[in-house]
């Protein structure tokens, strides 16, 4: 069996290991199964800083799989130090606020130095995936630079005017407290969809939609142009799984998101956002958390349990998906 899985981050790569579990793969490194999983990683939250190139939820998706996450942090490698850190701090070179870890450092200076030599973020994906060996296919939405921004009152004048700043500048410096007037993907317009990435979804036997940001993970690997489109023309079936539970996401900061694009934080208005694919929207199937109720119109709603406690509980929720997408796991 084929499956794809559209992820962000931490929450996408803690589904992506039960998937893996779910299809018989062990959840991390490598392994034989005859089913082959191919995720479509969110780009929006990359960022240069100190000249490197960060791929959060790529490297997150990475490092989780690839046994290498510091587990309770969620991102960046287990066992790390911060000697780069405190170093580029005592310069006082900006931003102070975003923490490269010594090991992860690496990561990126490999990534960045392949980039700079011509080198598309999906070969330099590949290249870093050879040492970590997820046993998945972790493809970037897009080799161009589509990237997340938010729009806020300017924090040096107030609020007589806006700015749009990054992504991580909002979420990590200013923890999504200043209010999102708009989260905007720049680059979107003129960007393409991996073609690998696009075929994964076409010829996929089941797209999953991993329960990450629907605004700023699922949100713009959407907003990529050629996912859509990719979605409408797939003959599998589409099955989303809500972050949202009992009204509040399951981690992370998706409420301050989703109020900035005027949509409510229930498991209903999330799938009503992602819309059924009968309809120009891209659900065919929408799992919200036991207890939770939603009406998606043209869409096929169940409630199970989505809390991600560990590795099993998240292989449950794959195979609910996979059983709604139409699929069994031989
Ligand atoms: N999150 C933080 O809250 N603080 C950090 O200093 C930080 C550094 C960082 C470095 C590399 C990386 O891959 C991720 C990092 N993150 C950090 C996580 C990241 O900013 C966000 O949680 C995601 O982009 C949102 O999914």
């Amino acid at each position: 069996m084929r499956v794809t899985v559209l992820v962000g981050g931490v929450g996408g790569a803690r589904f992506l290991l039960g998937v893996k579990a779910a299809l018989g793969l062990p959840a991390t490194g490598e392994g034989e199964s005859g089913h082959e999983v191919t995720a479509v990683v969110n780009v929006g939250d990359d960022v240069w800083m100190h000249g490197v190139r960060i791929c959060p939820d790529l490297d997150t998706c990475m490092y989780t799989l690839g046994g290498g996450i510091d587990t309770e942090r969620g991102w960046g490698r287990v066992g790390e130090t911060w000697t780069v850190r405190d170093e580029l701090a005592a310069y006082g070179a900006e931003p102070t606020w975003f923490g490269l870890g010594d090991r992860d450092l690496a990561t990126h200076l490999v990534r960045s130095r392949m980039l700079r030599a011509g080198y598309p973020l999906s070969d330099v994906t590949t290249a870093l995936c050879d040492r970590w060996r997820p046993g998945v296919r972790l493809l970037p939405a897009s080799d161009d630079r589509v990237e997340t921004h938010v729009v806020v009152d300017d924090p040096d004048t107030g609020p007589q005017a806006r700015k749009a700043i990054h992504f991580q500048e909002w979420w990590v410096r200013h923890h999504a407290e200043p209010t999102a007037y708009d989260i905007v993907s720049v680059g979107a317009d003129e960007a393409k969809v991996l073609p690998a990435a696009r075929d994964a979804i076409r010829d996929a036997d089941a797209v999953l939609l991993a329960p990450s940001n629907p605004v700023v993970s699922i949100g713009t690997i959407l907003a990529v142009p050629g996912v859509r489109e990719a979605l409408r023309e797939t003959s599998a079936k589409v099955v989303g799984l809500s972050p949202i539970v009992g009204g509040k996401p399951v981690r992370g900061m998706a409420d301050a998101c989703l109020t900035a694009i005027g949509v409510e934080t229930t498991a209903e208005a999330v799938g009503r956002h992602l819309g059924a694919r009968a309809d120009g929207g891209v659900l065919d199937g929408w799992l919200v958390h036991s207890g939770d109720t939603a009406d998606v119109p043209g869409v096929e709603v169940r409630s199970v349990p989505l809390l991600m406690t560990d590795v099993e509980a998240t292989a449950e929720m794959a195979r609910r998906a996979l059983e709604l997408a139409g699929t069994t796991v031989a």
